[in-house]
């Protein structure tokens, strides 16, 4: 498995490589990816930056059509696309079907987004003179994601900057590295000219390398807070525009007049789908003491009853496994660290049951009695990790919810119309969501958060052109002689 520069296939110039492993089965190794390195990078920016001229210039529309095509072409290799993304991060292949869906919709999003990326006319303060401001591409931009989404996270950056005329030097994270040459053979076959769409494989050097390159204007990062802290420090010292994804620590408040059957399924899903891995997944439970010890009940027995297993052999797999050992004894350095300060009532090992000792399989893990000052309470964990939180009025539960660094996703189970709408506004949060589970936005919607998670972009929908365009203002004076603004009013 290779690099994708300038249209080509090829090795990094080092020739050093690593390997992509099955999380489920470890003895599954899925191929050698190259280690690439600053020359790597250096080549593929030089290839973008040659490709921009002609790129930015076709119209606007007709990349819109490529992407259309793109879209469809996800479509058609859903169903093998989706079998290499579970044999490569672990997710289920209801859920890898759902990453590619929400790539289709964001191509297809794009493709419309050609035939329109508005301008705006104002009046001039002048007789004779028109002023317009339309969007500009920018050059080169460097998208750097994490595995956990592997198609759709790369499409929200990648589309929109490709459809306003940039061109991309694109690093997928090593642990989900096949996912992202399938998407450079997607781009290729949907008819993305050679140059335009580049892939480099490696690890932390070669993300850097893509900061500091200077051909690179733009840089678009998903992953963690401390990284992205460190690439927005550096983008500021070298002038580049960047955007950045971060972490989160979502919280699901249940009120006392929820209706809990839909509130424990959404407490599931939202923990424990993606196996807990999702920036937007629910971490925190914050629950009203008028249902806490009936609803806390009703979650053991059904937390426990998940099916943990690998995904391509077996079809009733619920939960799949941790990506990898790194994260896994993350994860179980945190249980350790809940149990000294919470109560531990579910899970907290790792699961070795039969085929699972192949892979890093973690229990499904809760602890209740967690207060706002505990450790599990305040830090991004990334896995199947939930703590419960009492609380006894809707002040405190906002309280809590907003007593974090990290302002993600959010959520308010209630009837009352009243309290869901307040919840709207007092959550401090990019996301919230009203009786649904704190993970599952949609891609025509903007996505991002407040505080440590971002640094005011918003991905999805219409706020992403925003990150790949810059404005022009251009004035026409229609009059014949020199109008001066400000003087000749
Ligand atoms: C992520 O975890 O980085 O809302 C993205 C969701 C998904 C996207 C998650 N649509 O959970």
């Amino acid at each position: 498995m290779q690099n994708y520069i300038n249209g080509r296939w090829t090795p990094s110039l080092s020739g050093e490589t690593f390997s992509n492993i099955n999380p489920a089965d470890h003895r599954d190794v899925i191929g050698q990816f190259p280690l690439s390195g600053a020359n790597d990078v250096a080549l593929a920016a030089q290839a973008a930056a040659d490709a921009f001229p002609a790129w930015s210039k076709m119209p606007a529309p007709k990349r819109g059509d490529i992407l259309r095509r793109a879209g469809d072409i996800f479509a058609r290799r859903m169903d093998e696309l989706s079998r290499i993304m579970t044999r490569e991060m672990g997710k289920t292949l209801t859920e890898t079907r759902g990453d590619i869906q929400e790539a289709i919709d964001t191509a297809y999003y794009a493709a419309t987004e050609g035939r329109r990326l508005f301008g705006i006319n104002t009046p001039s303060e002048l007789a004779d003179k028109m002023n317009m401001s339309f969007r500009m591409p920018i050059g080169v931009c460097g998208i750097i994601t994490a595995w956990n989404f592997p198609i759709a996270v790369p499409s929200w950056k990648i589309l929109p900057a490709l459809v306003c005329g940039n061109t991309v030097v694109f690093k997928p994270s090593e642990d989900a590295p096949h996912s992202g040459n399938i998407f450079a053979e997607i781009l290729e076959e949907a008819g993305v000219p050679a140059g335009v769409f580049n892939v480099v494989h490696g690890a932390a050097d070669c993300g850097k390398a893509i900061v500091e390159h200077p051909a690179i204007r733009v840089v678009g990062f998903t992953g963690s807070t401390a990284t992205g802290t460190s690439i927005a420090a550096r983008c500021g010292a070298l002038n580049k525009k960047v955007s950045l994804e971060m972490g989160g620590k979502n919280a699901q408040i249940v009120m006392d007049d929820a209706d809990l059957d839909l509130a424990l399924e959404g407490v599931l899903w939202g923990a424990f789908g993606t196996t807990g891995q999702r920036c937007t997944a629910t971490s925190r439970l914050i629950v009203h003491d008028a249902v806490h010890d009936e609803l806390v009940q009703r979650l053991l027995k059904a937390a426990e009853k998940l099916v943990l297993g690998n995904g391509l052999t077996n079809d009733a797999a619920q939960v799949g496994p941790v990506i990898n050992q790194r994260q896994l004894d993350k994860i179980l350095a945190y249980v350790e660290i809940g149990a000294s300060e919470a109560t531990l009532v579910l899970g907290g090992n790792r699961a070795t049951d039969g085929d699972l000792a192949h892979g890093t399989f973690m229990q499904p893990t809760i602890f209740t009695n967690v207060n706002r000052n505990h450790r599990i309470f305040q830090e991004e964990i990334f896995g199947p990790v939930l703590s419960v939180t009492r609380c006894s009025s809707y002040d405190e539960a906002i309280e809590l919810a907003n007593d974090c660094a990290y302002g993600l996703s959010s959520s308010i189970y209630t009837r009352d119309v009243n309290r869901a709408f307040r919840a709207l506004r007092d959550l401090e949060a990019g996301i919230s969501y009203v009786n649904a589970p704190t993970i599952g936005a949609e891609a025509h919607m903007p996505f991002g958060g407040i505080k440590g998670t971002g640094n005011g972009h918003r991905e999805g929908g219409w706020t992403a052109f925003e990150i790949f365009t810059e404005w022009k203002s251009a004035y026409v004076d229609f009059s014949g002689r020199l109008q001066r603004a400000q003087i000749d009013t």
